[in-house]
């Protein structure tokens, strides 16, 4: 494993400067619903730079299960109603949470393949999700050392007995993959870039179980060594990244704590409870990285399944040891269509207003009845555009896909935990193909910058389409639609300082529409 490991070391980030491709989508139909947008080191289509018209026009982009990505329209907002059945209208006194952004994991897995194409081909990659040309992800999410999706299993502290963390290394996986292509999203964003750190495990030795792997918990209990170390690991963590000019907004306590806690759990899992999590952050994590140099890197709990709401906040949250040290509550996505997002996210919002919510992981071909890559399935996009409008709507205030990019096979993960990614690397044709959900994601990040505040939507009847609306702070409305359902049906959007945007939305498809308030 090692071997096939260092070999991609090989492979150094090049900075070239990739010519910018048309904005044309050289669409390739794998045989699902939808088609993929196929990218190599000469040939990207991207959205480019966006420009709000003048007040009193709007501008709108749409994709669809029929083909359209990004397509642009643009027209004058009218001062008459249309007379259109349905309107939809922005209720800007209605103020709600503001935007963090949007991203995915720089995993192992994702930097392997993000690696595995030419220079080129690379940096188009890193173009498209991360510079204005592109979808403008302004958040990563690292792993701290190794997850399924890596090739091996390891931390940065693998010598027993060593509570000292003497031996703390990070490995090639940072230093040669995931950190120069870090470094390179960085130097493409225009606007600040969002780092958060999640560990998977703890060391074998500081575990009661003895290993990565399976239902195990840190040995001890909160304020004895083994909960000392494992806090000063993120320290140290946060200083290792520190020396490549790498400093991260925010940790989470661990991901999935609820995995650790599961019998034979197959992967990389630290267990812990509401209540021990509440324990080691308390004695443990919070006071060390307040008296760190890094006091401002904020934390969020959690980290899990948004079912565990809102029960593990008020355990973690109602405590005052604890809660000076915690900002936010990440949620992964998983089972959220059989979890009501009103009685686990609003409430917790409604219980702890000054706590974010934030959502750390998703991703879809995870389910064993729908398992791996579906190259151009825009069921998926419509998934990812539904969970994202829904957290939206019930207070969360950014989202976070998981492996910026996957192999067409799902992975590499080594437990064979293969799913799907927006972006998957074909590296034997040099290309990589931008999926539907690619796209799905861009309605977001691309044009809800940091700081917009989420404002009122009201419909004038019941409809199946699903909304939410912004005000950026440069005063521009961004209003995201998604229709899911099999027809097509006009409407308009009613800005009542402005005028009646009259426009249509296909079936299946997803529209975000910008104006000008002043
Ligand atoms: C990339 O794709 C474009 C469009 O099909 C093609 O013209 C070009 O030759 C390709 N470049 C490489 C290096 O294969
Ligand atoms: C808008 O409606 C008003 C009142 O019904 C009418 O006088 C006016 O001509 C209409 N304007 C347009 C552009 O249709
Ligand atoms: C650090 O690693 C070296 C080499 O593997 C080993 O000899 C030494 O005992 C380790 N130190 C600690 C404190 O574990
Ligand atoms: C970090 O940034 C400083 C100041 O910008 C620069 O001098 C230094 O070379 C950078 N170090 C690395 C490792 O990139
Ligand atoms: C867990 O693994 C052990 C050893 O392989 C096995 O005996 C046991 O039945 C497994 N338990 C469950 C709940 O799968
Ligand atoms: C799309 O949704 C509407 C629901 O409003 C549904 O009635 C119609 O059938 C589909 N199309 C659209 C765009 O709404």
């Amino acid at each position: 494993m090692k071997e096939s490991v260092l070999l991609f070391c090989v492979v150094s980030v090049g900075i070239v400067t990739a010519s910018r491709g048309s904005d044309q989508c050289w669409a390739v139909n794998f045989g699902q619903d939808s088609v993929v947008c196929q990218c190599n080191s000469t040939y990207c289509d991207s959205v480019g730079q966006v420009v709000v018209p003048v007040l009193g026009q709007y501008l709108g982009f749409l994709s669809s299960k029929a083909g359209s990505r990004l397509e642009r329209r643009h027209g004058p907002i009218q001062p008459n109603s249309t007379g259109a059945v349905l309107r939809l209208t922005v209720v800007p006194d209605q103020k709600y949470q503001r935007i963090k952004g949007f991203g995915g994991a720089m995993t192992d897995a994702a930097a392997m393949n993000i690696l595995s194409l030419s220079p080129g081909a690379r940096e188009q990659l890193l173009q498209q999700y991360f510079s204005p040309d592109g979808i403008e992800y302004n958040v990563i999410r690292v792993p701290m050392a190794s997850c399924d999706f890596s090739t091996r299993l390891y931390t940065y502290a693998d010598s027993p007995g060593d509570y000292q963390l003497h031996n703390f290394s990070l490995a090639p996986e940072d230093t040669q993959m995931k950190i120069p292509l870090i470094q390179r999203a960085q130097a493409l964003s225009q606007r600040p870039l969002y780092l958060f750190a999640s560990a998977w495990s703890a060391p074998a030795w500081l575990k009661t179980n003895g290993a990565l792997t399976g239902k195990g918990s840190l040995k001890g209990k909160a304020g004895g060594r083994e909960h000392k170390t494992w806090a000063q690991y993120y320290i140290r963590f946060l200083e290792e990244y520190g020396r490549y000019n790498l400093s991260f907004w925010a940790l989470t306590t661990g991901n999935e704590p609820s995995a650790g806690q599961m019998t034979n759990y197959s992967f990389q899992a630290l267990g812990f409870t509401a209540e021990t999590q509440r324990d080691w952050v308390a004695m443990d994590l919070g006071p060390a990285l307040h008296s760190s140099p890094y006091a401002k890197t904020q934390i969020m709990i959690l980290d899990d399944q948004r079912i565990l709401l809102p029960r593990w906040a008020k355990v973690v949250l109602s405590d005052i040891r604890v809660a000076r040290y915690v900002h936010g509550v990440g949620v992964h996505w998983y089972y959220d269509r059989f979890v009501p997002a009103d009685i686990t996210l609003a409430t917790t919002h409604h219980l702890y207003p000054e706590y974010y919510l934030f959502a750390t992981e998703a991703c879809a071909g995870w389910t064993s009845f729908d398992r791996g890559v579906r190259l151009g399935s825009w069921k998926r996009a419509e998934d990812y555009a539904h969970d994202i409008i829904e957290d939206l709507n019930n207070y969360v205030t950014g989202w976070t896909d998981w492996n910026l990019a996957l192999d067409p096979g799902g992975g590499p993960n080594w437990v064979k935990n293969f799913v799907d990614s927006p972006v998957i690397v074909d590296k034997g044709r040099d290309v990589f193909y931008k999926q539907p959900m690619f796209y799905s994601l861009a309605h977001f990040s691309k044009f809800l910058w940091e700081g917009s505040q989420r404002v009122g939507v009201s419909t004038s009847h019941h409809t199946a389409l699903e909304s939410s609306a912004f005000l950026r702070p440069d005063g521009t409305v961004v209003l995201i639609i998604l229709n899911r359902s099999d027809s097509d049906i006009e409407f308009e959007v009613w800005d009542q300082t402005l005028g009646y945007i009259p426009t249509t939305i296909p079936q299946h498809s997803i529209l975000t529409l910008l104006w000008k308030t002043h």
